[in-house]
């Protein structure tokens, strides 16, 4: 899998990337991910990106000119399957788009900043916008990260223990049970007794009844 990240603060991605699963992932050769700075596709001196949004109000706007040209520079080497605006009025990112997204070969990730982009941009250029959650960040930057880690950790070879995210909250809409590990015991708090009786099938069912109960107490919206 090939993911293009637009911004014009790309710095605010590049540590991001560059460590832990991430970087593992890319060293491995499963994923690979560019992030391209936008004012290198900008046509004034002073490589400019957004000006005064038209009708007035505050807040700049990212214009279509640098946006359209990097977009065409990447869309002229490979198709993609996706060209993704992460914009607090998109849809709310659930579980589900990110198993779906993990099958694509490339995506392209567009960052917005300030008070957005250009309405054309998206009227000619997106096929896909997504929110993070109902609250508002300063950029697309941190949303286009998390979105990438949620697809990045379930392409296959990624993750060490490949059944793990199998296993992750919401993968089956229900929240992930609780988990142990050394000491059995920590200031008389002991691991519940059949983690530890070897007997698979009763640490299934216990580990489902757990799911079920932590699912009904937080989210019960999910059960429906
Ligand atoms: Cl995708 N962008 C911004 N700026 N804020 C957000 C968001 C995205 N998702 C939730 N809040």
């Amino acid at each position: 899998m090939r993911i293009d990240i637009i911004s014009c603060v790309p710095k605010l991605l590049d540590s991001f990337f560059g460590h832990s699963i991430l970087k593992r992932a890319q060293d491995k050769q499963h994923v690979e991910v560019y992030v391209h700075d936008l004012r290198d596709y900008a046509t004034t001196k002073h490589r400019t990106v957004d000006d005064y949004a038209f009708g007035g109000g505050a807040g700049m706007v990212l214009q279509i000119e640098p946006i359209a040209r990097c977009l065409r520079t990447l869309q002229a080497e490979r198709s993609y399957d996706e060209v993704i605006y992460l914009t607090p009025d998109g849809a709310l990112l659930q579980q589900r788009t990110v198993n779906t997204l993990s099958l694509a070969q490339n995506l392209i990730l567009l960052c917005g900043h300030y008070k957005g982009v250009d309405q054309r941009v998206r009227d000619l250029f997106i096929t896909k916008e997504i929110s993070i959650g109902d609250y508002v960040l300063s950029g697309g930057e941190l949303a286009a990260a998390v979105l990438a880690d949620a697809i990045i950790r379930l392409v296959p070879g990624v993750l060490n223990d490949e059944t793990s995210a199998l296993t992750d909250s919401f993968q089956d809409d229900l929240l992930a049970p609780p988990v142990y590990t050394r000491p059995f015991v920590f200031e008389g708090h002991e691991v519940p007794a059949v983690l530890l009786s070897g007997h698979e099938a009763n640490i299934e069912e216990w580990r489902h009844e757990q799911s079920l109960k932590r699912t009904a107490e937080r989210r019960p919206d999910l059960l429906k």
